[in-house]
């Protein structure tokens, strides 16, 4: 029923997954063998070889097959290839590995996936590999950033797969190539043009795709990719649920949704290439390619690791060898006066064209302003609010940081006190005695137990934020780094707000309240901050305060309103 489907890369559809009895026989026999626990990336491209997304990939690279393709993007066959697939392992593992060994990989949880016939293990020298595959060195660049990352050693050989990576979410939508390719039997569907994506698709994505399937006079598979993208990148839940609510927006029967659990390397050119060939690999006999296609966009001076159209160029370069049109698009804007979309370049002479871009809409959706209607379905928006919900409705931290008695708990209690009053959003009190009697119970106060203090008061407060709370936190925290590590864990899930409570040495030992000063100069107490260990003042605070000069309720009311100028605290309070 799908002969006449165009031929998967490579001639066969490969199918990796061994037979029960098989499986039982290796599953067995691996109890003397090593194991690796795969990591997120390698599950993915592990998934995709056992399926036949990879055809025709029949394991992870050997050497000259990984050589070929970063210098010449083919196999040893001849075969066009444009991306490493590789096993990267740690030296201890790879150290008892040679040519003939089996290794079994395993996922995060200890399951058994594949077996791997080990063909191969060396030593890539990964600069090399950057420069052919990425065209820089620079680790701004995502992939370049990950090769640093990864494991010295490569391992190559064939794989056995004893079942596919277990996925709990959108099950109906995790279609192999094979069950992709029987679809597409079943509607009838011979010419197909798939679009790629890692962002939600809005009406100028909906306009293009429709204009690609009408031009190639054919049927759309939207098939985003839900492994690993761009870090920063919306989480796919949401996005998977912004497709569904768009796709009863395309005419009936013209298109279909099927994820792909592809771990993305942001190759631009190169990826483009790997792109079309995963999707013949689908059934599919286009690929949408628009401006920068799978590219990580510029580097922090601005400049762009690709050129617009550079994806565009290396694909039409192979098009023909490899069967899959390139239908090439450039950026859709909306023409106010027409009420429509069109490319940009056909915009007529003199009307207003409008566009929304990424990080205008992450602004729009911050400050819970209006999302036009011309930019993206209702039903779109509301998916992109649930998960993105203003700041005032998002979570924060406040985190104080500074010397024994300089007032942080004072401050800190007035503070919960004053939110817990305006409601809405329920708080928590993260006080460092509290902690060092509870969460921390067993560590001392070396720079080291500090640190790891810090961090569990971090990944608690990192939660509370995530779920919409309020932590505040009043540790001493006297070490930079570590404040800063907190506040990288906690910003990308909402508010972070630094407090230094700057009340000078002098004045908290004179306070004394707790007699810990007196016991520190008479050397009673080791290592106490400000006396016998160091507090490094923070050189980036939100807020700065003085409680030798500015009373708690005070500084507490600085807090907040530095808290409404971020818009954490809506300023307008009937939006509580
Ligand atoms: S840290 O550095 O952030 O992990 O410290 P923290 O968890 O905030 O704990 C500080 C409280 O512990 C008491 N204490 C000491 N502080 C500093 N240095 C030493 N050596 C020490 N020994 C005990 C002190 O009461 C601190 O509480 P606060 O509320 O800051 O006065």
């Amino acid at each position: 029923m799908t002969d006449h489907l165009i031929a998967p890369h490579g001639g066969t559809l490969v199918d990796l997954l061994v037979d029960a009895e098989r499986a039982a026989e290796l599953q067995a026999a691996s109890r003397d063998w090593p194991s690796w626990d795969v990591t997120e990336r390698q599950l993915c491209d592990l998934e995709l070889l056992l399926n036949g997304g990879f055809s025709p990939l029949q394991g992870f690279m050997t050497r000259t097959d990984y050589e070929s393709v970063r210098d010449d993007l083919r196999l040893n066959t001849g075969v066009l290839w444009p991306i490493p697939i590789t096993l990267d392992v740690p030296k201890e593992l790879a150290g008892q590995l040679e040519e003939g060994s089996m290794l079994a990989l395993r996922d995060n949880e200890g399951v058994m996936l594949a077996a791997l016939h080990v063909e191969d293990v060396w030593e890539p020298d990964r600069r090399a590999e950057a420069k052919q595959v990425f065209g820089t060195t620079s680790p701004e660049h995502p992939g370049v950033a990950y090769l640093e990352s990864c494991h010295p050693f490569y391992v190559g050989g064939r794989l056995e797969g004893l079942q596919p990576p277990i996925h709990y979410d959108f099950r109906e939508l995790r279609n192999t190539p094979a069950e992709v390719r029987e679809g597409f039997g079943r509607l009838g569907w011979r010419r197909v043009v798939a679009f790629q994506t890692r962002n939600p698709m809005h009406r100028a994505h909906q306009e293009l795709t429709l204009r690609a399937a009408k031009d190639a006079e054919a049927n759309l598979l939207i098939h985003p990719v839900v492994g690993m993208t761009k870090p920063g990148d919306v989480d796919h839940y949401t996005r998977v649920r912004c497709y569904q609510a768009l796709l009863p927006r395309y005419p009936h029967n013209t298109a279909r949704l099927s994820l792909l659990p592809l771990a993305m390397r942001l190759a631009g050119p190169r990826e483009a290439v790997w792109h079309a060939i995963i999707r013949k690999n689908f059934g599919c006999t286009h690929l949408i390619v628009g401006r920068d296609h799978a590219g990580p966009g510029s580097d922090s001076t601005g400049r762009p690791f690709y050129g617009p159209y550079d994806a565009q160029e290396l694909l039409k370069e192979h098009e023909e060898e490899l069967g899959v049109t390139m239908v090439p698009f450039r950026m859709m804007v909306y023409a106010e006066d027409l009420d429509k979309y069109v490319p940009d370049d056909e915009v007529p002479e003199g009307a207003r064209s409008l566009s929304i871009s990424g990080t205008d809409l992450r602004r729009r959706l911050a400050e819970g302003r209006e999302i036009p209607a011309w930019f993206t379905y209702p039903e779109v928006a509301e998916e992109l609010r649930r998960s993105h919900p203003p700041r005032h409705k998002q979570g924060f931290t406040v985190f104080f940081t500074g010397l024994s008695g300089s007032g942080k708990s004072t401050i800190a209690n007035a503070l919960l006190v004053k939110l817990l009053e305006m409601g809405g959003r329920p708080v928590t009190l993260l006080d460092g005695d509290i902690v060092r009697k509870n969460l921390s119970s067993e560590l001392g106060f070396s720079k080291e137990h500090r640190d790891i203090n810090i961090r569990r008061i971090g990944f608690v407060a990192s939660e509370i934020t995530k779920n919409g709370g309020i932590a505040i936190c009043a540790p001493i925290a006297p070490y930079d780094s570590v404040r800063r590590e907190v506040r990288r864990m906690i910003e990308p899930v909402g508010g972070f707000v630094l407090v230094h409570v700057a009340t000078p040495l002098e004045v908290c030992e004179e306070r004394d309240r707790k007699g810990l000063y007196a016991k520190a100069r008479a050397g009673i107490i080791k290592e106490f901050t400000g006396i016998s260990d160091p507090y490094e003042a923070p050189t980036v605070a939100d807020v700065v305060v003085d409680t030798s000069e500015t009373l708690p309720e005070e500084a507490a009311q600085q807090i907040i309103l530095q808290l409404e100028r971020e818009g954490f605290i809506a300023a307008d309070r009937s939006l509580l």
